[in-house]
């Protein structure tokens, strides 16, 4: 198996900043992607973080499987870990984001109260892989777009620092991978829904791990959304080049523009065209 190693110079920094700024926070926000929950989480950052409180954000959960993300509720609920499921796009997440701040910061504020203090303003860093929502979220607490978002990896480039509503201040940062991927499929999970950068796995073989995926747990969504008939096409190639077919992506001479057909399949994955999917599930 090859192994996939790269750690960009901006990821170590950014790195380096989240681990002078930890002295100063209270609870970190670790935002994944709900369709991918553990593999989009940094082991690196266990270390990082040693002893912090952790609230795990599983963001996007508008476009994961709701019949998946009910597992993932029951696991970390049954292992102990503190968690919301947001939709940081569409939903009002100030109200459960900050009852669970409560919950879980419990002994600060019970500190503050024998001591006849009230509203502490709790300090919160938000920390995830590039693209899970990190800056999304931030702006939902906020109550308004305070910081840039968008749907490709490495749109934060640095730390910054926002108020929000009921007393929290909040970190956004930088996306941070990490050096070494623990298995190609984790590598595959994250180029899939946009963490990495398209140009450091091959499109090819993303589409292909995605397409295969689709076709073992979810092949009606695949059939339905490009009108494709599976039992009578015998492989992945001819899957895509059917899509190909079905959406005009063709050049001179009928050939399939297999670039287009990435690219759009990708597009359509990433943004819940295909359905609200889920690529992993508890163990
Ligand atoms: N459907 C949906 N889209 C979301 C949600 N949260 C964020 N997004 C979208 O996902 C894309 C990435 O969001 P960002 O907030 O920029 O992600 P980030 O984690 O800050 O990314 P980096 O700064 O690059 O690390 C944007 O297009 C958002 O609009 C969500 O809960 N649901
Ligand atoms: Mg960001």
């Amino acid at each position: 198996m090859k192994q996939i190693q790269w750690f960009p110079g901006h990821m170590a920094k950014a790195r380096r900043l989240i681990e002078e700024k930890l002295k100063i926070i209270d609870v970190v926000y670790e935002v994944v992607d709900a369709r991918i929950p553990e593999s989009s989480k940094n082991p690196m950052m266990n270390e990082i973080l040693k002893n912090k409180d952790i609230i795990l954000i599983l963001n996007k959960s508008d476009l994961a499987d709701p019949n998946t993300t009910k597992k993932w509720i029951k696991y970390y609920t049954e292992k102990n870990i503190p968690f919301v499921v947001s939709n940081a796009l569409n939903e009002n997440i100030l109200d459960k984001v900050y009852k669970k701040t409560i919950e879980v910061l419990k002994y600060l504020h019970d500190k503050d109260l024998a001591k006849g203090m009230t509203k502490r303003k709790f300090k919160a860093m938000v920390i995830g892989v590039p693209n899970v929502g990190k800056s999304q979220f931030i702006n939902n607490l906020a109550g308004k777009n305070k910081v840039k978002t968008g749907n490709i990896p490495g749109i934060t480039k640095n730390q910054s620092f926002i108020r929000a509503k009921n007393n929290l201040l909040l970190f956004d940062n930088p996306g941070v991978l990490w050096p070494k991927f623990e298995t190609m499929e984790q590598a595959f999970r994250l180029a899939l829904l946009g963490s990495i950068k398209d140009d450091i796995l091959p499109l090819d073989e993303v589409t292909i791990f995605g397409i295969e995926y689709l076709r073992d747990h979810y092949p009606k969504a695949l059939e339905e959304k490009y009108n494709l008939d599976l039992s009578s096409l015998e492989t992945t190639i001819d899957i895509i080049d059917e899509i190909g077919r079905r959406r005009g992506a063709l050049m001179a001479g009928n050939e399939i523009d297999y670039e287009r057909v990435f690219n759009l399949f990708l597009y359509d994955l990433r943004n819940g065209a295909i359905g609200a999917l889920s690529f992993e599930k508890p163990k």
